[in-house]
């Protein structure tokens, strides 16, 4: 069971017991056999594990319908504020289980399923999810939809249907391989095509000018092609709320008249290879987790995306009968990274083209709609299109951004008389690099409000990226600390844990974050320790289970589990983790007798396809796992798993067994980080540098219950301004070089020493992330880890006390602040009584 009372305390409105909306164990079961029937077209003799599957999922959906219908037509009807979430990517890992927690009906559920025969657990694996993203980034937007749903915020999250989602990982011969990810392959319980809200996107082509009726002058965009946005929605439920808001995805199709040109010519061929072409662009993500620098297709995503949105925006509001001049009081468009930001001259172009209104106003309701957050510091990582590129698919957006640009530049002008680098550096054009568009640089002019994910971060970005515009407009910045959902990543994977909780201290904490306080005092009760050991015990069990059974690898539940999971990145630095494993196996090998506290170290996460030195880094994790698993002369105190295609579903199982949580980034590299939340809110203790929201994590929960090492931000900058010399580090300690002449000796490649020589050398020649410098600070830190675990009645206190005071990474609270500060939005109360009167 999900942890939670028995008791089914959904509702908020009048109940009806239909076998639809009905929660009795005997309806749902009778639902399931129901739609076995007749929507898998199954009978049971023949029916599979997906076939029940997919009859349970229908199930669920028809409880969520009459609440998800009834929250469209509240918002509808009460003309409220809606938040619009644009995205490139979504994350949201499988909805069944986590629909079955936000109804309250899992327990029922679970009996329902074992009174057809079957095992509820069995039936939550079936489900293939949605892999729309890459990794944070996309996760975030699925973790803020929760919360927003939870709070009852009017939203809806718009985004792409890809076809193909983030690539499977297999790993074969120790290396990634990449799989393509089928996940409609089965059909989609979850979504609801509306092909009647189908939307027409312009590409290439020219403009023209033309005079108006009362004289104006006007600008026509003639399109060389138009392609179909057909919108799929997938219903988000709140917890034990009845908002259910709407995540809008977009799949491109063909036009409807698409071949009668080319029928009429004969060229049958030409009119379906049209087709093909406006189908290619939502086949497939782009699986790196830095920008696809210059490639036409994703610039066409961005804006097909953004585009359906918006028109689909404009048609809701006026539908509503509102004038447009009140389009920002009805919709607030957060863009989640500059990916989106094209929607800015696209609102421009369907304010001004086409609804006729003019720049001024337009100007003024666009500023006003759109926000802007920021995820990367990365400089290389900031978004930029080519002139020549983005003017040959988008000729009149290309046109709005001129006009932008030098309406902005003139107020700059204003401001900085005679600056001409000011002019420069603040300008939407790159002049310098063959002239490129600066997404960021349009996301900041064209939004009323600019925030990083983490307090350094923010404070990085006004200092760093974007320093020109805070000294500009220091009022538009605001820091948002990320958050993510406790229903998925606490109640939903972690059942032992949440049960445990709330029977000390309730189930307020599911909404309320911050009321997990009360486990503080309970830290120093032996019995509750000996309660939260037993626990962590189980789930390491768990895992140590799923392991043998899909490797055939035996590890140790009293163990140590030292976990690194998250996309593979030099600045990451799992390659630190590495030496610190070799540094171990280096110590036995000199002395086999040594004390060690027995470890685990687990890895998770994928490398994007043309990223070789992160793929490297995999197959060396894999390499020196093979060497020491076997090494007798280790006697199992350090084992090493690769856990491949590490996504939602398969992280669920590795968060709550943690001990250890690696957050080992460069500081100053990663942006905010939010496994570093997860782990936490599921007792492991993290070791980590002071970066993104490690720092806010370690203030939270205390100092001495977090294990800090390494450079901070600033002595990162300054050690790379004052010529940094990794070799140094090499030279004068022997713990290093010994573990860097093992990796390149061949030991861990059957003996090829040129296998690992690039990342060896590149760490030793050029180490931009400081892994060098930062060995021995990790190495000593990891040291004080290993002792600390041997105390495990410490170590359990300070797990308890840093889950009693991890509330703030709610995203819950994020949400709250990003309503308050940048939405101006309120929760909007649904109440079931119309679909109630209707059905009577
Ligand atoms: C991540 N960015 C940050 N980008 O790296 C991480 O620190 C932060 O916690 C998270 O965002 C949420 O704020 C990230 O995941 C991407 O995956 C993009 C995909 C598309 C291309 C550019 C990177």
């Amino acid at each position: 069971t999900s942890g939670q009372s028995d008791s089914m305390d959904v509702q908020t409105g009048p109940q009806i017991e239909d076998d639809r909306t009905g929660f009795s164990i005997e309806t749902l079961r009778r639902a399931i056999a129901d739609n076995l029937y007749y929507i898998q077209g199954k009978f049971p003799e023949i029916a599979t594990q997906y076939d029940y599957y997919m009859a349970l999922a229908y199930t669920v959906r028809d409880r969520i319908l009459h609440r998800w219908i009834n929250t469209v037509k509240t918002y509808r009807e009460q003309d409220v504020k809606v938040v619009c979430y644009l995205s490139a990517e979504y994350l949201p890992g499988p909805h069944l289980g986590n629909n079955l927690v936000n109804l309250g009906i899992y327990p029922q559920v679970e009996q329902a399923v074992r009174a057809s025969g079957l095992d509820l657990n069995a039936l939550l694996a079936e489900e293939e999810e949605p892999g729309l993203g890459n990794g944070g980034l996309g996760r975030l937007a699925a973790c803020y939809m929760d919360s927003l749903a939870t709070l009852e915020i009017p939203a809806i999250g718009y985004g792409i249907r890809y076809e193909y989602g983030i690539f499977d990982q297999e790993i074969r011969d120790g290396w990634q391989v990449e799989i393509t990810d089928k996940w409609l392959r089965l059909g989609n319980p979850w979504e609801i095509p509306r092909p009647e809200n189908a939307v027409d996107v312009k590409f290439g082509g020219y403009t023209e000018s033309y005079t108006d009726d009362q004289g104006h002058y006007r600008v026509r965009w003639v399109p060389h092609q138009v392609v179909k946005g057909v919108p799929y929605d997938t219903p988000i439920s709140g917890y034990r709320v009845n908002t259910t808001n709407t995540l809008r995805l977009w799949k491109a199709e063909a036009p409807e008249s698409f071949d009668f040109q080319a029928f009429n010519l004969g060229d049958y061929y030409g009119a379906v290879d049209t087709k093909i072409t406006s189908e290619n662009l939502t086949k497939v993500l782009y699986p790196n987790d830095e920008p696809i620098q210059g490639k036409q297709l994703r610039l066409e995503q961005q804006y097909f995306f953004v585009s359906c949105s918006l028109q689909n925006l404009l048609k809701i509001h006026l539908l509503r009968e509102d004038p447009l001049e009140t389009f920002a009081d009805k919709f607030a468009i957060q863009l989640n990274d500059t990916h989106p930001a094209i929607g800015i001259a696209e609102l421009m172009r369907l304010l001004v083209d086409e609804y006729l209104i003019n720049w001024e106003i337009a100007w003024d309701i666009t500023q006003e709609a759109f926000a802007f957050t920021n995820h990367t510091l990365l400089p290389e990582a900031l978004e930029t299109w080519s002139l020549e590129l983005f003017g040959r698919l988008l000729p009149r957006h290309l046109e709005i951004i001129y006009e932008i640009n030098q309406r902005f530049l003139d107020q700059v002008r204003l401001k900085y008389l005679g600056n001409t680098d000011k002019l420069a550096q603040l300008s939407l054009l790159d002049e310098r690099r063959g002239k490129r568009i600066r997404m960021a640089h349009l996301a900041c002019v064209g939004s009323h409000a600019i925030n990083g994910v983490a307090a350094l971060h923010t404070e990085l970005l006004k200092t760093g990226v974007l320093r020109d515009f805070y000294e500009l407009w220091p009022e538009k910045f605001s820091n948002k600390t990320n958050g993510v959902t406790p229903r998925r990543w606490m109640v939903l994977i972690n059942p032992r844990l949440t049960q445990l909780i709330s029977r000390n201290i309730g189930e307020s904490w599911i909404k309320q974050l911050d009321d997990l306080r009360q486990l503080a005092p309970l830290a120093n009760d032996p019995s509750f320790c000996h309660e939260w050991r037993q626990v962590k015990r189980a789930v390491k069990q768990d895992l140590a289970d799923y392991i043998q059974t899909t490797q055939g690898l035996t590890i140790n539940p009293d163990s140590i589990y030292d976990v690194q999971a998250k996309r593979f990145h030099e600045y990451k630095r799992q390659h630190l983790n590495v030496l610190h494993i070799v540094t171990l196996y280096n110590r036995i090998k000199h002395n086999p007798e040594i004390e060690m506290t027995p470890r685990t170290f687990i890895f998770g996460g994928k490398a994007a396809p043309g990223y070789r030195m992160a793929k490297l880094i995999i197959k060396l994790i894999t390499a020196v796992g093979d060497a020491v698993n076997q090494d007798p002369d280790v006697c199992d105190r350090i084992k090493i798993v690769f856990m491949p295609d590490f996504n939602v579903t398969n992280s669920q199982r590795i968060y709550p067994a943690a001990d250890l949580s690696e957050q080992i980034s460069t500081a100053g590299k990663e942006a905010s980080g939010t496994g570093n939340m997860k782990f936490s809110m599921n007792g492991a203790l993290t070791i980590g540098t002071l970066d993104g929201a490690n720092i806010e994590i370690r203030e939270a929960v205390g100092a001495e219950n977090f294990y800090l090492f390494g450079l901070t931000a600033q002595e990162v900058a300054d050690l790379k301004a004052s010529s940094y010399n990794p070799r140094a580090y090499y030279d004068s300690n022997a713990a290093l070089r010994e573990a860097l002449d093992l990796i390149s000796s061949g030991y861990f490649s059957h003996g090829d020493g040129s296998l690992f020589q690039p990342l060896v050398e590149g760490l030793l020649h050029h180490d931009p992330y400081l892994v060098l410098a930062d060995y021995q600070s990790y190495i000593d830190c990891q040291d004080s880890v290993g002792q600390a675990f041997q105390d495990q009645e410490t170590w359990t206190r300070t797990a308890i006390l840093n889950v009693a005071r991890i509330g703030k990474f709610s995203s819950d609270r994020a949400i709250r602040e990003y309503c308050q500060d940048i939405w101006h939005v309120d929760p909007v109360h649904i109440k079931l009584e119309e679909y109630v009167q209707a059905k009577a």
